[in-house]
């Protein structure tokens, strides 16, 4: 069959009408009808789906169809869509009051409960993104250091401040935007980017430039250009090289953070930054970012140091109730034991699935992260992730969503498998892939 063809098939046989009116209405007001890019749908064609309410591993769009859902809000919902301690507590917590403009108590709570877990964190700070937090940690890493330039890699995404937003992942590689109008030169001009897992190429460039850069930051593991693991040795190398000369290494743990280990990133592979981002499972599906790491560095940050950095809402109590919650429940005997074993049988299902059929696939895996490529592998970086057949993509895309199974709508992003999903969730996901591995011949 014409991969195409299943795809158009796919998009004409599910019921999508309210999602299709409401999307009508959504691009009268807001910009491609979306408030966030990646979600409208446009490296797969067609018009998005609305949602309505999640429950454990599942969705429910406007149009009452139920999918397996493995974009998870991308990354935070590691205990499924409304956990039911997750909604008691947030119950309970609004009757409080929702935001004060001052401490409160469980934002320290928050903050022991980070900084005891997460390795490199000496102290926090709250924001409401993980943009926020990126942001924040550059200018943080800049006045510590009083040094200018950064260097970030090819496919990684930290969100949208300027001076990250340079050959980002994400949205950006999802619309083909190299860069985007409104960074101006200057905002980007201190920003190095060399391809990811190439260390020799970061050595290269400390040889001549190391003495001027402030900060290397990096998606420990890469999940902005689909699901892409560090090789051996790539940490443990940039954190040499940054001791090196002085720079302070900033691990965005944003996907990472509480997902591939409790401590994330940084404790399963044992290195660690100077300083962390965070976001994601912290929040417990409420918005939330947070930035942190060594005492010296975190003690410049305003009102203990000169480096300004606020907002009104960073800390707010009901993300900090759910991200609580979710943090304590990651803490339960067994509870990343699960999802390496979803992981790994994700893995191993799925690649059983492509073997079925003649087009070329690689299956990256990494805990619960989770990416399917249609190319040789491997895939190491932006560049070999690009060289995925981005029409394949498309229509196995469509024919999961017809089989029930909601994926990411795009090929640069990765999937997560959250602590509910069941093995019969796993096994409807890979009958529905060897069907179209099968059916797909070899394109
Ligand atoms: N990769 C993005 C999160 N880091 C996807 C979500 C979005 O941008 O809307």
């Amino acid at each position: 069959m014409q991969g195409s063809e299943m795809g158009v098939n796919a998009r004409e046989i599910l019921q999508m009408d309210r999602s299709a009116r409401l999307m009508e209405r959504a691009v009268r007001r807001l910009p491609g009808g979306v408030n966030s890019p990646v979600r409208a749908f446009r490296s797969v064609g067609g018009d998005p789906l609305f949602m309505q309410r999640g429950e454990g591993s599942r969705i429910f769009d406007a149009d009452g169809n139920s999918y397996i859902d493995y974009v998870m809000s991308y990354g935070p919902l590691v205990l499924g869509h409304a956990d039911p301690e997750v909604v008691r507590v947030l119950e309970e917590a609004v009757r409080s009051g929702t935001t004060f403009g001052a401490p409160t108590e469980v934002e320290v709570d928050m903050a022991e409960l980070v900084c005891e877990i997460v390795p490199s964190m000496e102290m926090v700070r709250m924001t409401n993104s993980g943009t926020e937090a990126t942001m924040s940690a550059i200018r943080v890493a800049r006045g510590f250091t009083g040094r200018e330039k950064i260097l970030k890699f090819d496919g990684n995404y930290h969100g949208h401040g300027d001076a990250l937003l340079v050959s980002a992942g994400s949205g950006v590689a999802t619309l083909g935007l190299p860069d985007s109008p409104g960074v101006t030169k200057g905002a980007a001009k201190d920003t190095a980017v060399l391809p990811y897992n190439d260390l020799e190429a970061v050595r290269e460039l400390f040889e001549k430039e190391g003495e001027e850069i402030a900060a290397v930051i990096l998606e420990p593991v890469g999940g902005n250009m689909g699901c892409v693991p560090p090789v051996e040795g790539y940490l443990q190398g940039l954190r040499e090289i940054t001791e090196q000369y002085g720079t302070v290494l900033i691990f965005d743990e944003v996907m990472t953070g509480f997902r591939l280990a409790r401590g994330g990133a940084q404790e399963r592979f044992g290195v660690t930054p100077d300083m962390t981002c965070l976001g994601k499972i912290i929040g417990g599906g409420l918005p939330v970012g947070a930035f942190g790491g060594k005492r010296e560095i975190m003690d410049r940050v305003a009102p203990s140091g000169p480096i300004y950095q606020a907002g009104t809402l960073s800390g707010n109590p009901l993300a900090m109730a759910a991200g609580l919650v979710t943090l304590r429940a990651t803490g339960e005997p067994g509870f990343y034991e699960e999802l390496e074993r979803l992981g790994s049988r994700w893995r191993s299902g799925m690649t059983e699935a492509a073997s079925a059929g003649e087009r070329p696939f690689t299956v990256n895996q990494i805990g619960s992260m989770v990416s399917m490529f249609f190319t040789e592998g491997p895939v190491m970086d932006f560049g070999s992730a690009a060289r995925s057949d981005t029409e394949a993509f498309k229509d196995f895309f469509w024919h999961m969503l017809r089989r029930g199974i909601y994926l990411a709508p795009s090929q640069y992003e990765a999937g997560f498998i959250s602590q509910v999903h069941s093995d019969d969730d796993l096994d409807r996901t890979f009958e529905a892939a060897r069907e179209w591995f099968v059916a797909a011949g070899r394109g």
